[in-house]
């Protein structure tokens, strides 16, 4: 069982919960409180009814599930005081849309972990966090510079590599599937348990990128054997309702299993989260608080409930 997660480490309080209520604190300020103190009157009126949508909309909750919720108020005649109650039980029943939000992991497996995403989505710094945590739970890691269309890309997955102390599978200008292919090898051959594939975000066009990443994905699906494969991808949670469009691609044609949610330090964006586990059914696993090695939690349903309610 992968655990290194659910370790209560005193050391390291950017795991503990006030950081991650910190990190969720205006994410929290306009998904709840401002809904929350619209109404002056005992059950909300209609002009409030606008605004209580408004207001979810603004915090990233996606027009459909907004309007759907605000109809829900006005239909179940929630009353005013009674608002974060129901606000706390629909979020509920939405993330329980999702399965499981842990990182697929077996200690005795090869496990893969293929990242996707846009360019500045955070996907780098996001397997520099993961190399780091495996790592320190003594797993052998080995990354895979699959962003090979920036030399600076390539340098940038290094450093993160010395910084975690793993290793690295990279060339310069090399077709990233080839790379990929040869990845997988090494991880076999010498008894990795962990192999963390970056890949690029923008090519010429949007077409090429998917084209690529079908390319590799294809690679890896070929080559596995009784391995574990996860395939994540990485959105900018300060870039809102952007990535649930980016999540529809994605997942259209590279059949995510996963999602990790960057940037939550400090944004007011998080209903993302929300929008894609009832959209798309996909669970959030990771999220991104901060650009330190260390800034990264395993996402879990109650915590992130409790951070955004308490
Ligand atoms: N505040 C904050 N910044 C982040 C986080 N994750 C990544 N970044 C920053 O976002 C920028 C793009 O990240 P990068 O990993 O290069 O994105 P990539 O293009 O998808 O590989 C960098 O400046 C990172 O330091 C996060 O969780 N919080
Ligand atoms: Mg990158």
């Amino acid at each position: 069982m992968f655990n290194f997660f659910k370790k209560k480490n005193d050391e390291n309080k950017k795991e503990g919960f006030g950081f991650l209520k910190k990190a969720l604190s205006k994410t929290a300020n306009s998904l709840i409180d401002s809904v929350v103190g619209i109404s002056s009157n005992e059950v909300p009126d209609e002009y409030e009814l606008e605004d209580i949508e408004s207001m979810l909309i603004k915090a990233d909750l996606g027009l459909d599930l907004a309007v759907e919720l605000s109809e829900k108020i006005k239909d179940e005649k929630i009353k005013s005081k009674d608002l974060k109650a129901f606000l706390k039980q629909e979020f509920i029943k939405i993330l329980d849309n999702t399965k499981d939000n842990e990182l697929k992991f077996d200690k005795d497996k090869l496990n893969i972990y293929l990242v996707v995403g846009v360019n500045g989505a955070g996907k780098t710094t996001l397997i520099g966090k993961l190399a780091n945590k495996f790592k320190k739970e003594n797993q052998k890691v080995l990354l895979v510079a699959g962003d090979t269309f920036r030399a600076a890309a390539e340098e940038q997955l290094d450093i993160w590599s010395k910084r975690a102390g793993v290793d690295i599978v990279r060339q310069d200008k090399a077709d990233s599937a080839s790379l990929v292919y040869r990845g997988i090898d090494k991880a076999r051959s010498e008894n990795y348990n962990v192999l963390i594939i970056d890949t690029a975000g923008r090519l010429q066009n949007k077409f090429n990128l998917i084209e690529e990443l079908k390319k590799i994905k294809n690679v890896i699906t070929k080559k596995i054997q009784n391995d574990n494969l996860e395939t994540i991808l990485t959105l900018d949670g300060s870039q809102g309702q952007n990535g649930l469009n980016q999540a529809m691609v994605f997942n259209e044609a590279l059949d995510l299993s996963s999602v990790a949610i960057t940037k939550l330090d400090g944004c007011a964006k998080g209903g993302i989260i929300f929008s894609i586990a009832k959209n798309l059914h996909l669970p959030t696993k990771l999220i991104g608080i901060g650009e330190g090695i260390d800034d990264i939690t395993q996402f879990k349903k109650e915590d992130f409930i409790e951070a955004l309610f308490e």
